[in-house]
């Protein structure tokens, strides 16, 4: 077993932890999520938040605008990975806060928490950076296949990294999928991870390259048959690091402040109190983050799609 206070402890003084802790760490935490539901049953009040990608200061920052763990429930919608400079250390960080705080902390995976992609977007290259060989990368990629597709708050709330499926109609059916694997190229677990919500109405292609786009209605059809008020997702860059669309049939939270260190985005997070009321907190890139430092003269892009 892992000292997990310790371990918690070292990751905020801003050193990533060990091989043989993070070996622990993976072990305890398959073991944890292979015993858990692909939608998982998450209870008000809760905090929802969006992609991380590695900026671990900005987390750190997240923690202090919405409440340490665990005194503030979380519910981490995956993308923690690639992109930013800290992935091994946001993902160990809130793998350990899961494991110590089972019912404070959830997490979802993300498009991101894929062997594939990781290989492309940063995180493999910083783990063999690190470690010196791709021995973490596996380890935590391998935990990434036992993390869960989707949550429901309260019953009422159905929350997702990506968004829906022209496969699935109900949360019974997301129940059923084999989900322990790689996040296959297409198909219903791929859609989960990789849709987005868009202004045209039914399902269209999507400029990603996975998953689907569906339009407002779809996620009215969606919530009205499964009982739903929302949905509630990530994966997209919203400069205001939240969107409401589709009516208030689906909100988008993005938690990477000034995203990529060049995007100039707010990041928010979305508390959802016990009456189920959402609000949202705003913040900024966090003084330490590579943020502040390398940001100053950079011309800030709003690209439309970012994976
Ligand atoms: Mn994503």
């Amino acid at each position: 077993m892992a000292d997990l206070d310790k371990c918690i402890e070292q990751l905020h003084r801003g050193e990533h932890l060990s091989e043989a802790d993070v070996k622990k760490i993976c072990s305890m935490a398959k073991e944890y999520f292979s015993q858990v539901k692909n939608v998982i049953c998450v209870e008000s009040p809760v905090t929802v938040c969006g992609d991380i990608h590695g900026q671990f200061f900005d987390l750190i920052e997240l923690f202090k605008i919405g409440g340490e763990s665990p005194n503030t429930n979380y519910l981490f919608l995956g993308d923690y990975v690639d992109r930013g400079y800290h992935s091994v250390e946001v993902v160990t960080l809130l793998l350990c806060l899961k494991l110590r705080y089972k019912n404070r902390l959830h997490m979802l995976r993300g498009n991101h928490e894929s062997r594939q992609i990781t290989q492309v977007y940063g995180f493999y290259d910083e783990c063999v950076r690190k470690y010196g060989s791709e021995s973490v990368w596996k380890m935590l990629t391998d935990v990434f296949d036992y993390l869960p597709l989707a949550a429901e708050i309260d019953k009422q709330i159905f929350c997702v990294h990506g968004g829906l499926s022209p496969s699935i109609d109900s949360l019974d059916h997301i129940r059923t999928l084999d989900r322990v694997q790689e996040i296959p190229l297409d198909g219903p677990m791929c859609d989960l991870m990789w849709s987005d919500p868009d202004e045209r109405s039914s399902w269209g292609i999507s400029p990603r390259g996975a998953g689907y786009t569906f339009g407002q209605d779809v996620s009215e059809q969606f919530n009205h048959n499964n009982d739903l008020t929302m949905v509630a997702r990530a994966h997209q860059l919203v400069m205001e690091g939240y969107n409401w669309c589709h009516d208030g049939n689906v909100v988008t939270i993005f938690s990477a402040p000034n995203y990529c260190y060049r995007c100039g985005n707010k990041a928010a997070i979305m508390e959802v109190d016990d009456l189920l009321n959402c609000s949202f907190l705003q913040f900024d890139p966090a003084p330490r983050s590579e943020n502040s430092t390398t940001s100053g003269g950079q011309k800030k892009i709003t690209p439309e799609y970012f994976l």
